[in-house]
């Protein structure tokens, strides 16, 4: 048996407010473009079995346009592959917290072929193949056994969204030596959004783009699905392309005037600007004065040659110590929404810096409320 395993693919995600010629958000798009390009890929291959391991939709609530296209693309899928089994499991970004009636998720099992396991944990038969689902909802109620094969099906699979200790039960980071690996032909894990190998049948499949708050810690793992042949016992990682994100050097501003520290930022960005990458440059060591003085004019410059460009001023001496003083964030977003008004096309009668205050107002109190509630991931 072959096997396809993708997992977050977050539809819907949108980032930052570059839209396409079509009105979307571009990095929406972008998004979709990646799942097109894997759904595609996938179908090259053949594979016996699909198991998509969570999180399809970056909401509970995707938008019109997104379901449409996501319908569109999984049932194209579905007709090239003879309507063979594709087993969607829920994840927690597109599951709703509170009942299951108004899941779109169920929606996508219309699709021949489809099977969807949106809440419950339940064990899906698919002639010699047994499929056990965990979706994120399940995960959470039980009470930490270890997940078994409930079938003597030849080809025993479970598919999981979750960091799961009920799998991969505690041993250092996750360990593979106490997990039940020998009793599953393979396990399809989604949540974490890189791709990570525990053993030779067990896997995160990891995101098909980068839709994780944080994306610079994500640069060095491609993104892509898996491919299992039960056969042979291989597991490969399928790379599939995205926009690039370029995360520059780091630049120490220590002893640099304004001009200078321009130059220097102006040197470091010898991306290509037909790619339309995601940049960020992280400058430490900037005094506030330094800061004032550099110019609007480089930050439109160097954001027309990128998707999006994040020069991010600290006054610390490294990342971990803007991080500690914790305004590091906020001040980022701030200066992004100064320069998107200072750019923005708008009517003569419209006070840009009024514009500009009430938004970092505003910024302010999301930041506040974010902060006084916890955060999932
Ligand atoms: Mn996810």
């Amino acid at each position: 048996m072959t096997l396809a395993h993708i997992s977050d693919t977050h539809l819907g995600f949108r980032a930052y407010s570059r839209t396409s010629r079509g009105g979307f958000n571009q990095r929406e798009v972008d998004v979709m473009r990646t799942f097109e390009s894997a759904l595609d890929a996938i179908a090259e291959r053949e594979p016996d079995l699909v198991i998509h391991a969570g999180d399809l939709f970056h909401v509970v609530r995707p938008s019109n346009a997104t379901i449409v296209q996501a319908y569109r693309l999984i049932s194209r899928l579905q007709d090239r592959r003879g309507g063979k089994p594709l087993v969607v499991v829920g994840g927690n970004h597109d599951t709703p917290k509170v009942s299951d009636s108004g899941n779109i998720l169920n929606l996508f099992g219309t699709i021949p072929g489809v099977h969807i396991a949106s809440r419950d944990l339940e064990t899906i038969e698919l002639g010699e193949v047994e499929v056990t689902c965990v979706p994120s909802e399940a995960l959470g109620s039980s009470s930490g056994d270890l997940y078994l094969p409930r079938t003597g099906l030849p080809n025993r699979v479970l598919a999981l969204h979750g960091m799961a200790r009920q799998v991969l039960p505690d041993h250092g980071e996750f360990g593979v030596e106490q997990t039940p690996a020998s009793e599953w032909t393979y396990v399809a894990l989604g949540d974490y959004h890189c791709f990570k190998p525990y053993g030779s049948n067990i896997c995160y499949a990891g995101s098909t783009d980068f839709t994780s708050t944080n994306i610079w810690e994500e640069i060095g793992v491609p993104k892509g699905w898996v491919w299992f042949d039960t056969n042979s016992g291989m597991l490969e990682h399928m790379p599939v392309a995205t926009r690039r994100v370029i995360d520059l050097r780091p630049i120490d501003a220590t002893g640099l005037e304004s001009d200078e520290l321009e130059a220097r930022i102006e040197a470091a960005a010898e991306w290509d600007a037909s790619e339309q990458p995601i940049v960020r440059q992280r400058v430490f060591n900037v005094l506030p004065l330094t800061r004032q003085r550099l110019g609007m004019r480089l930050r439109r410059e160097l954001g027309a040659k990128a998707l999006v460009f994040q020069l991010v001023l600290s006054q610390s001496a490294t990342d971990a110590d803007s991080r500690r003083d914790g305004a590091e964030r906020v001040l980022d977003l701030e200066e992004i929404w100064a320069q998107h008004i200072a750019d923005a096309t708008v009517a003569s009668n419209v006070d840009r810096a009024e514009i500009t205050a009430i938004g970092i107002q505003l910024l302010k109190e999301v930041a506040e409320s974010e902060a006084s509630s916890s955060q999932a991931r």
